[in-house]
């Protein structure tokens, strides 16, 4: 189970910052012990060791079977910093195959990638493998198992990397961690995809959840992005936004009924997290009573924005800053699109009496809700390529040639083409959804910019949501040389083909 560090959860500034000098590497692990990879017996000398394997957790009282990392759910929060390499060694004591994906880290070390087959031979049961690498950037990430199903499992943990100078002004921080989770409670992911290959998609949908009152706004008061128009219709059952009936929401591996505690005082500034770890689930995530002012997208800069909810894909993270006030704290709020329940966590105020909202109480609906399409990008040192960018096809589809089958492109990955890109080279995606369900895109070791008709620099992001029916084109270079992955963030979907092999070289 965790320790308490871990389920107390909120870290001030100064006291990691202290512990990430006390790593011989600049390594500080939230709740774990420094320099325990180091001891004789170990056969690679690694700054840290992860150790996936079968574990019981508890989840609001119950017992429930499933694979963590160490025990934990999440796993161990690492914290990286920024241009120092780090070596962790992965012991697979799983009875299954297994990687580890460095989510959002634009490694320059291709083979530290964790994808299977790819980059890597998975790491059989017993096995060991050591991923080397520094990472480039400082912001909020996460890392998971990038086999078969195991991400709908307990296989993951966030990834915070501190900046060599950090330039946001805060005075705490808070990892606040989503999942939908079904694993030892319903079944487990492997039992739901092959329900989904026998049945397809009618099987398993959740109905809607209750709305939160009113219909979201767009951020700018203007008109709505789709992706606050497909917030709607999941809200009120118009559109589907799962393939998969998660029986609880959790925040940091807690359900709503024993929720996470972030201790605040009133007036401070405080950073979240938001890192939706979630398989199958789109959420919008609200403090209650609060404004949030948005710094990040995928743990790089943007302009800051303020709003009152955020739209999160899976595998996008957001850091926003908020100043708790009134009175008894409030809840953090996920609510799942087009499901039934939600997450919760508590913002608890020091020196409060009165309460904050029980779990379930009605919920005060937030108006404003964040899109990437309202983020302005920060600029960053990167050079604009000059000359003709090329354009790349890669529509998103169901493959008719089985009952669960998705496609980028027109293809499927097994036996796929690999899509060729010279270094260097300026290239567009455009992802054309021609399905009815939204798919998260994510590029690894790289990131790209939204396509924007307006004016305005669009921010960088490494994983963006396309809704249903509609076309987002991303502009990346290819300035890192290797074999990549891209695909869709939804598991059900990836496992089911939603996946390309892109060869930058
Ligand atoms: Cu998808």
């Amino acid at each position: 189970m965790q320790s308490n560090e871990r389920t107390e959860g909120n870290l001030t500034r100064r006291r990691f910052i202290a512990a990430g000098g006390a790593g011989a590497a600049g390594l500080a692990i939230g709740g774990w012990a420094l320099g325990r990879a180091t001891a004789s017996s170990e056969p690679t000398r690694a700054d840290l060791v992860l150790r996936p394997r079968p574990s019981e957790v508890e989840i609001g009282g119950r017992r429930v079977a499933t694979w963590t990392y160490d025990g934990g759910l999440p796993g161990p929060e690492v914290r990286l910093r920024q241009g120092r390499p780090v070596r962790i060694r992965v012991d697979n004591d799983l009875p299954e195959p297994t990687t580890v994906h460095w989510h959002g880290i634009r490694l320059r070390e291709n083979d530290a990638d964790g994808v299977p087959g790819l980059t890597q031979e998975a790491i059989e049961p017993g096995g060991s493998y050591l991923y080397e690498f520094t990472p480039p950037d400082a912001g909020t990430f996460f890392f998971h198992s990038h086999a078969g199903m195991q991400l709908d499992r307990g296989l993951y943990a966030p990834l915070i990397v501190e900046a060599a100078n950090e330039t946001l002004d805060y005075d705490r921080e808070a990892v606040l961690v989503l999942d939908d989770w079904l694993d030892g409670v319903r079944g487990t992911p492997d039992e739901q995809l092959e329900t989904l290959r026998s049945e397809g998609m009618a099987h398993g949908m959740g109905s809607p959840s209750p709305a939160p009152g009113e219909p979201f706004g767009a951020v700018g008061g203007g008109r709505a992005s789709s992706g606050v128009a497909m917030a709607n219709l999941a809200l009120a059952g118009g559109v589907d936004a799962g393939d998969v009936d998660h029986p609880l929401h959790l925040v940091n591996g807690r359900p709503p009924e024993a929720p996470f505690q972030v201790d605040v005082r009133r007036g401070e500034r405080v950073r979240l997290r938001f890192v939706n770890a979630a398989a199958d689930t789109i959420y919008a995530v609200f403090v209650e009573g609060h404004e949030l002012r948005v710094t990040h997208a995928d743990g790089l800069a943007v302009e800051p924005v303020t709003t009152d909810a955020l739209l999160m894909g899976m595998a996008e993270r957001f850091d926003a800053l908020i100043e708790p006030r009134g009175e008894g704290g409030a809840r953090i709020i996920a609510v799942p699109l087009g499901k039934e329940g939600r997450a919760v966590a508590n913002l608890r105020l020091a020196d409060s009496r009165a309460r904050t909202p029980a779990p379930d109480a009605p919920v005060r609906p937030p108006r404003r809700l964040l899109t990437h399409a309202d983020l302005t990008g920060a600029e960053m040192e990167e050079a604009t390529p000059r000359g003709e960018r090329r354009t790349i096809d890669m529509s998103l589809a169901m493959d008719m040639s089985e009952p669960y089958l998705w496609s980028i492109g027109g293809q499927t990955m097994e036996g796929s083409d690999e899509v060729q890109i010279a270094r260097d080279e300026p290239v567009r995606f455009v992802f054309a959804n021609r399905t009815m369900m939204p798919h998260p895109m994510h590029l690894h070791g790289h990131s790209f910019r939204p396509v924007r008709r307006g004016e305005g620099l669009a921010p960088l992001k490494d994983t963006i949501l396309v809704t249903p029916m509609e076309t987002v084109a991303v502009d990346w270079t290819a300035d890192n040389p290797g074999d990549w992955a891209l695909h869709c963030h939804n598991g059900y979907h990836h496992e089911a083909g939603m996946m390309r092999h892109i060869k930058v070289a």
